[in-house]
């Protein structure tokens, strides 16, 4: 491992920073695919490519239009769209996910390219719980395994489904929440990779192997083969993962974890990321290697990667697959059409914490963030917000007279700052980064502040908050942040949107 490389951020864990939980990948050639969990955020099922493992991006959503995902008014954060398993089998992708709330359940898409378009769901009313994977077998028969851990045989050309539901494998003897299964031929073996200990600090994953698909499975000696519970590592939570194989035959395995911050318990804020782990294998069993936040080069050359430009213009007629809004997008209030160059938003609801408020958002990726924007207010009131849920959001908001900071956390709303608006348009922004030292236990993960620029580009602040109130310690749930523009009032238009990493 060369020190050039420890030092390259391009070469950094999480490979898939921020809000990219739930990471399902698969490999097609040269070329790997993953998909992640989206709950209330619509488009659904985020999904990325990438030719190393090291960089992705994302090319597209696999819900991302009002046929394929319906997440109706009411549904709460960490609802919706939970963890999809992507593989490629017969010619084309195959994904499978959980609607959790109203009219939901598990169901399939398929896509000859991941980019899209990927088809209209096929329900699956008889597969139940969550986590569903995908795999098949010899004699191309169709088995889905099921978070708990359970099995049904499908056609998923159909969504029929074959004899009742089989319980499988629970894990290792009194771990939580065995979840998220995935199914694989490997060598002489049909291996069962199960996440347990919950999605928190307990979160592992173990493993078990049969000769059939169906079992019986025999638990691995050294399980959990992976976990990070009751370690000082820098990266926790660690578990519901996936397995894929390189091209020149080496194993890897993508897993979610996090990052908390500060002193005791430790927050975090950014939600569960995707992280690599390597993979070896050893007596028929793997082993997984350290999840190391500095990744020692992989054994290929790295493919060239063209990371996101940080500037959003608005000058191209559709969005970046990027940005993700609450639950829907409809034309009507979200356009780029109305004013050329600018994206327009139009209120339906009211403030940050009604159903149907209109936002555009993208996930706070770096621990240490600028996000700017420029907005005309004059026929409305709305700005940008830093979101972890409904309950708890920090906001800097602009109408044709006024600016004002307001924050919820649970069920208080606080109004902390206002100042009259000088001219029109005008940039707002929000800075996240290192809490103020001196430290001590009870020192919040990072600082939020928000503001103005003034006209020769200084940076006002009207507010600091501490960041812990926008974590997933507090708030609870499944998400992470996100931060982007949204109509509280009337109309509003932006120019442009900017989110920069800042040095931590
Ligand atoms: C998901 C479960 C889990 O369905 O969290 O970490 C749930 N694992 O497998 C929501 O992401």
């Amino acid at each position: 491992m060369s020190h050039q490389h420890r030092a390259d951020d391009a070469l950094a864990n999480p490979v898939i920073p921020g809000f990219h939980p739930d990471p399902s990948v698969c490999r097609v050639g040269d070329d790997y695919y993953l998909a992640c969990s989206s709950f209330e955020y619509f488009p659904g099922v985020p999904l990325f490519h990438s030719r190393d493992l090291v960089h992705w991006t994302q090319i597209g959503n696999v819900l991302d239009r009002p046929s394929q995902l319906r997440l109706p008014v009411g549904v709460p954060s960490s609802g919706g769209i939970y963890a999809p398993t992507l593989r490629h089998h017969d010619g084309r992708f195959w994904l499978i996910v959980t609607k959790v709330s109203e009219g939901g359940g598990n169901l399939l898409v398929t896509a000859t390219d991941p980019a899209g378009p990927w088809s209209d769901p096929l329900p699956l009313p008889d597969v139940p719980g969550i986590d569903p994977d995908l795999a098949w077998d010899e004699d191309g028969a169709c088995w889905c395994t099921f978070a708990g851990v359970g099995q049904i045989r499908i056609d998923p050309y159909t969504g029929e489904t074959y004899g009742p539901p089989r319980r499988l494998w629970s894990g290792g003897p009194g771990a939580k929440a065995p979840e998220a299964p995935h199914l694989y031929r490997i060598g002489d073996h049909w291996y069962l990779l199960i996440a347990e200990g919950g999605t928190e600090r307990g979160h592992g994953v173990s493993i078990a192997r049969g000769s059939a698909p169906t079992g019986p499975f025999e638990p691995c000696p050294a399980n959990p083969i992976l976990t990070h519970r009751g370690t000082d590592h820098p990266v926790q939570n660690t578990g519901h993962a996936d397995l894929v194989q390189a091209p020149d035959g080496s194993w890897w395995m993508l897993l979610l974890g996090v990052r908390p911050g500060g002193g005791t318990p430790g927050w975090h804020v950014l939600g569960r990321e995707t992280f690599l782990a390597p993979v070896t294998w050893v007596d028929g069993w793997p082993v997984v290697g350290e999840v190391e936040l500095h990744l020692p080069t992989p054994p290929w050359p790295l493919a060239p990667h063209r990371a996101e430009a940080p500037r959003d213009d608005f000058d191209l007629g559709e969005l970046r697959p990027s940005w993700i809004s609450l639950r829907d997008r409809p034309a009507e209030h979200c356009t780029t059409e109305e004013r050329s160059g600018w994206l327009t938003l139009r209120a339906r609801g009211g403030s940050l914490d009604e159903p149907d408020v209109v936002f555009v958002g993208r996930r706070q990726q770096h621990l240490a963030c600028r996000a700017r924007a420029l907005v005309d207010p004059a026929e409305g009131r709305g700005g940008l917000a830093v979101r972890l849920d409904e309950q708890h959001y920090y906001e800097i908001e602009a109408s044709a007279t006024e600016v004002r900071v307001l924050a919820r956390v649970g069920p208080l709303r606080t109004l902390l700052a206002e100042r009259p608006v000088s001219a029109l348009p005008l940039v707002l922004g929000i800075a996240v980064g290192a809490p103020p030292a001196p430290h001590d236990a009870r020192t919040g993960p990072d600082v939020v502040s928000l503001g103005v620029e003034e006209p020769d580009g200084t940076f006002t602040v009207l507010a600091t908050l501490d960041g812990r109130y926008l974590s997933t310690e507090v708030a609870g749930g499944f998400t992470g942040r996100v931060i982007g523009m949204y109509a509280a009032e009337g109309t509003l238009h932006f120019d442009w949107f900017e989110y920069e990493p800042q040095a931590p």
